[in-house]
């Protein structure tokens, strides 16, 4: 169960976030602040309490708030992020980790070693780290040990081609992994039960698991029907401007 949710408003300067499609265009700032309150209604539907946290103007990429930092049961661990124009963002997630949890159980990532929130999956006590252009061997390293400190157990994934390891994931419970593309096949998540996400929906393997219902980005018939099979309710969340900038349900959150 989740009790809680931070996310942080959008600022004007979203429409500067950094993607890796821009032939998709830049985000409308007005319409994704609409899908941000839409996004937190849909949180609160899902029973828990969300923490609004204030713009940063000066951060582009700042509403992406999960790449900040992972909560876990046990601890926090701040992030040290792997893309330069994100890289003071953790700074201002510390304060709001501060109201939920005591000094002693929190961590922080420090360079050389980088990590964004992005590129871990929580399962149970288990969190799988992906090792990629954002989180380097060495924030690999901090965050295991980290982890350890704390009870939790954690492994790295090599990612090859997609930005963070949720990108292409999402853990639903109960065995049921979400996957699309280089996940399909890895041996790492062969003891799931796999949904596949066609190659032509991929962006919807980034969906988040919210005390029993899943949130599915909008426009993805296939992905939400194989959910829906799977016995989950599902609510649909427009995503379209926080897409063109590379982010996704799960980016725009933290949940513990
Ligand atoms: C970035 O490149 O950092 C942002 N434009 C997108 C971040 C997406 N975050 C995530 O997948 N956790």
């Amino acid at each position: 169960m989740f009790h809680h949710v931070l996310v942080r408003r959008p600022c004007p300067a979203v429409c500067e976030g950094i993607t890796s499609a821009p032939e998709l265009g830049r985000p409308d700032y007005e319409k994704a602040l609409r899908q941000h309150d839409a996004y937190i209604e849909a949180l609160r539907r899902c029973g828990v309490e969300v923490t609004v946290l204030d713009a940063l103007p000066e951060f582009p990429d700042s509403c992406f708030v999960e790449d900040t930092a992972v909560l876990t049961p046990n601890c926090a661990i701040i992030s040290n992020p792997g893309a330069p124009s994100r890289q003071k963002e953790s700074a201002y997630i510390v304060d709001a980790v501060k109201r939920f949890y005591p000094d002693s159980r929190i961590e922080y990532i420090t360079a050389p070693g980088t990590m964004e929130g992005g590129d871990v999956m929580m399962v149970g006590n288990h969190f799988y780290i992906g090792l990629s252009a954002r989180t380097n061997e060495e924030g690999c390293r901090q965050f295991l040990a980290a982890l350890e400190k704390h009870g939790h157990t954690g492994s790295v994934v090599p990612l090859e081609k997609v930005l963070h390891l949720k990108t292409g994931l999402a853990y639903l419970e109960d065995n049921n992994l979400l996957v699309a593309g280089e996940f399909c096949d890895k041996e790492e998540f062969a003891r799931f039960n796999k949904i596949e996400i066609s190659p032509g929906e991929s962006y919807s393997a980034n969906c988040i698991w919210v005390n029993g219902t899943v949130l599915v980005p909008a426009g993805y018939p296939a992905a939400k029907a194989a959910i829906e099979k799977a016995g989950y309710p599902v609510i649909e969340v427009d995503t379209s401007e926080f897409r063109k900038i590379d982010g996704g349900l799960s980016c725009l959150s933290l949940r513990f």
